[in-house]
């Protein structure tokens, strides 16, 4: 619980600098009042449309809304959104200040995704405080999608990234008190978790997607989890819908949750049943006691859903400009 408040307390900061309102930020569950037509109705819906992980989703979606009012796509907003949140050195599970595997390195992983099935990541990737522009990179600006550790360091910096040392003082001296249980379980929830996954529809109707996150904390050197991977972490049909994961990754991988979740809006299933079919079909196959997984996805219309294996997981959801913090449904 004190871990919670410190977390809620720390989304109010990041409000502040950036100048949002902290009581909207604090007032969940209230619901949004939708002035759309397009909302659960059959058209493709071009209010603007973006869901978040965990609280810093706030602060993705306000900047992911000011690029779309800007003019930008859906694909800008989720870029500049999610990377807002890879800069702030308080959130330990993504960019600068993420917690470093066992032997004291931050290893990165991020995807992007665009309306055209275009899509790039970059994976086990060091020393770059934005993986998700040069997962935009990759896809914009190369012929593939995944490039990994050194070869993914030197494409950003021929790119013209700056290398920059990305394990802050507060995370070296946690590693350190770490090593001296070197206990390795690790378990998901809001306390511990911040993978940034975004999902965003423009005001053109279209679709895109990014996932980034510094991984599992004290991770073996090497584990790369779900969030760069195309399919897992992140997928984007720009005539069906969205999904992006949170959680034990090597879950998401096994089940491909979030093109499973999208195959499914595909048959039929909205947003909010997709995602629960994705949870129920890892609850089927694998020990679950120990282990959250997450999913926020939405369709073309305006839907959207979430679910979650246990308590803990929420999420950001912003349409037309006003934004919530939502609590997920989960299954136990
Ligand atoms: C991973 N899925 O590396 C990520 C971790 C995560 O919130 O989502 N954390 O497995």
């Amino acid at each position: 619980m004190l871990q919670r408040r410190a977390f809620i307390r720390r989304a109010a900061a990041m409000a502040a600098v950036l100048g949002l309102d902290p009581v909207r930020l604090l007032r969940a569950d209230a619901p949004l009042p939708l002035s759309n037509a397009g909302f659960n109705g059959t058209g493709r819906f071009r209010e603007g449309h973006m869901l978040s992980t965990w609280y810093h989703g706030m602060v993705s979606n306000e900047e992911g809304w000011k690029q779309m009012q800007a003019g930008g796509t859906a694909l800008d907003a989720v870029v500049e959104g999610t990377a807002l949140v890879e800069s702030d050195a308080t959130g330990t599970s993504v960019g600068l200040g993420g917690r470093p595997d066992r032997t004291g390195r931050v290893t990165l992983d991020a995807c992007v995704m665009g309306p055209q099935g275009d899509a790039g990541g970059v994976c086990f990737l060091e020393d770059i405080e934005h993986p998700v522009k040069v997962a935009r990179a990759v896809m914009e600006e190369t012929p593939h999608v995944l490039l990994a550790g050194d070869g993914a360091r030197d494409f950003a910096l021929a790119q013209g990234f700056e290398p920059r040392n990305l394990l802050t003082p507060e995370s070296k001296t946690a590693w350190e008190d770490w090593k001296k249980s070197a206990e390795y379980k690790p378990i998901i929830n809001v306390e511990n978790h911040d993978t940034i996954g975004m999902i965003a529809q423009d005001l053109d109707g279209n679709l895109a997607g990014a996932c980034t996150t510094s991984g599992l904390a004290y991770k073996l050197r090497g584990r790369v989890g779900d969030s760069p991977i195309i399919g897992a972490g992140l997928f984007v049909d720009n005539e069906i819908g969205a999904c992006t994961a949170t959680g034990l990754g090597e879950a998401v991988m096994k089940t491909l949750g979030s093109f499973l979740v999208v195959e499914l809006i595909r048959q039929g299933r909205s947003p909010q049943q997709a995602c629960e079919e994705a949870v129920d079909r890892i609850m089927r196959k694998m020990p679950v006691k120990d282990l959250q997984v997450g999913y926020l996805a939405m369709d073309t219309k305006g839907r959207s859903g979430s679910f979650a294996i246990h308590k803990g997981f929420n999420y950001a959801r912003t349409i037309a400009g006003q934004t919530e913090m939502i609590d997920a449904a989960y299954r136990s």
